[in-house]
């Protein structure tokens, strides 16, 4: 009895409120809101709208907003009342949260339909306040504050794991480039801010093509944008994988000359980092394992001479896939290894194109061999087409069996479906919102910022 008339109190002081204030009278002088994309289908999206009071107290409030795309439309919307005329759209709130409070927020949704993209709305306000008010955003974590590279420190190969300072398996979770030469203005401040802290990645892969207008092209140009990656990694604590991205031609042989000068001196100057690991050739292709072997057994001496604690990390045969592409498997290495210590074998795959027998070899391969998935696509081996969410969930379910680690391609907004980011997303600043990532970026996004848990003992 007591509790309902309290309760009783308190409705009449919220009631009396409301009598005595207008909505004009007091018309917020800011607020912010939040928009996020929760989930999206084909045409089809659902989307989060938080709106938070930062000016005076309101009692009764419309919030407006544009949809910049003609084909987005609101379906049906909650916790308010909704309508959409053109592209404006109007939202009164409800009965039950039409009273914000300085601070106070309300949690408003609907369901929309889009063509073509689905850019997030602009021109928030709230009662005519446009909503502009910001948060502060936290400071880039920097070593120290557990962060990936700082629990783990200085890696290395332990039996067939990855293993970190206290000797313990981890599995790196992150994102591949695309090639630096093509999409460098995707890896800027805010791109790897938002790697880090949104997507709790451990790794950045730097995709460095030697061909196609890559380090062949300028061998100092591209040996410093690589060293400045490095460094944006370390920065926020996430380890970098220096990717020398051979593909065409295939025998990594061909660069046998331009690793040996691009190693040489990407180990000496980041030779004191904790954060670098090496990838010395992409995807051999078209060429023998013994040929990879004897390309690897050069291009090692160069790194340890140089870095001699730093994980090496060595392509197989048939575009790494241990041989299966080629018609051949894992035994080709494990009769054969490279002559060489801390060091494992690249494993790729595409998900829409690579599948049960492929899962099979790496499952085999995983007792024998340490392993680490340096690129795979969630699409089929063109880097395009659609999204295989069932094989590519099957595949990532086993590497985290295995503790495998994986670095997804790719995290740049190319038009493709293995593409993170909707097309034009690097030309702007926002890369953190859900309505900026295509099917595949949303799908890696949740799989990489679960908690990693890493031992610390
Ligand atoms: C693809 C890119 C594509 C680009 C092409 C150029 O996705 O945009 O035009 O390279 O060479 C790989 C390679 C990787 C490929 C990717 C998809 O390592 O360079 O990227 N892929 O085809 N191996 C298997 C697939």
């Amino acid at each position: 009895m007591k509790r309902f008339l309290a309760l009783l109190a308190t409705c009449a002081m919220v009631l009396g409120l409301t009598a005595l204030v207008s909505p004009q009278a007091v018309a917020a002088t800011g607020c912010k809101v939040d928009y996020t994309i929760t989930n999206q289908w084909q045409g089809g999206f659902q989307a989060g709208v938080k709106i938070t009071n930062l000016g005076a107290p309101v009692t009764g409030w419309t919030l407006e907003f544009a949809m910049p795309d003609a084909g987005q439309k609101v379906v049906q919307g909650w916790n308010a009342t909704w309508s959409q005329s053109g592209s404006a759209v109007t939202v009164v709130g409800a009965g039950w949260n039409r009273t914000l409070d300085t601070g106070a927020t309300a949690d408003l949704g609907f369901t929309g339909s889009f063509t073509g993209v689905n850019p997030e709305p602009t021109a928030f306000t709230l009662n005519g306040a446009p909503c502009t008010g910001s948060v502060e955003e936290p400071p880039p974590p920097t070593p120290g504050d557990g962060t990936p590279v700082d629990v783990n420190g200085q890696l290395h190969v332990c039996g067939v794991h990855l293993c970190n300072q206290y000797d313990r398996p981890v599995q790196l979770r992150g994102m591949s480039t695309h090639g630096i030469q093509w999409f460098g203005q995707c890896y800027n401040n805010a791109s790897l801010d938002a790697l880090a802290e949104d997507w709790k990645s451990d790794l950045l892969r730097i995709a460095m093509y030697v061909q196609e207008s890559g380090y062949e092209t300028d061998p100092a140009g591209f040996t410093s944008r690589v060293n400045h990656l490095v460094d944006m990694a370390e920065a926020r604590g996430m380890y970098a994988m220096i990717d020398f991205h051979t593909l065409t031609p295939g025998d990594p042989n061909y660069n046998l000359d331009r690793a040996k000068t691009f190693f040489a001196s990407v180990a000496a100057r980041n030779a004191d980092k904790k954060n670098v690991i090496y990838e010395i050739a992409n995807e051999p292709n078209g060429v023998s394992w013994a040929a990879i072997k004897s390309y690897a057994e050069q291009v090692i001496p160069v790194i340890r001479a140089a870095d001699p604690d730093a994980v090496v990390i060595v392509g197989t045969r048939g575009w790494s896939s241990l041989g299966v592409s080629d018609g051949s498997n894992e035994s080709e290495v494990v009769n054969n290894p490279v002559d060489a210590t801390n060091i494992m074998y690249a494993f790729h795959f595409y998900a829409a194109s690579h599948k049960d027998n492929y899962r099979a070899a790496v499952s085999r391969a995983a007792t024998r061999l340490p392993l680490f998935v340096t690129e795979f696509g969630t699409v089929d081996y063109t880097g395009g087409g659609a999204v295989d969410r069932a094989s590519t969930t099957a595949w990532l379910d086993l590497l985290d069996q295995l503790k495998i680690g994986y670095a997804n391609w790719t995290y740049s907004d190319k038009a493709e479906g293995s593409a993170a980011f909707r097309p034009g997303t690097c030309n702007g600043s926002d890369y953190s919102s859900g309505s900026v990532l295509t099917e595949s970026g949303a799908l890696l996004k949740n799989r990489i910022s679960t908690p990693d848990n890493f031992p610390t003992s």
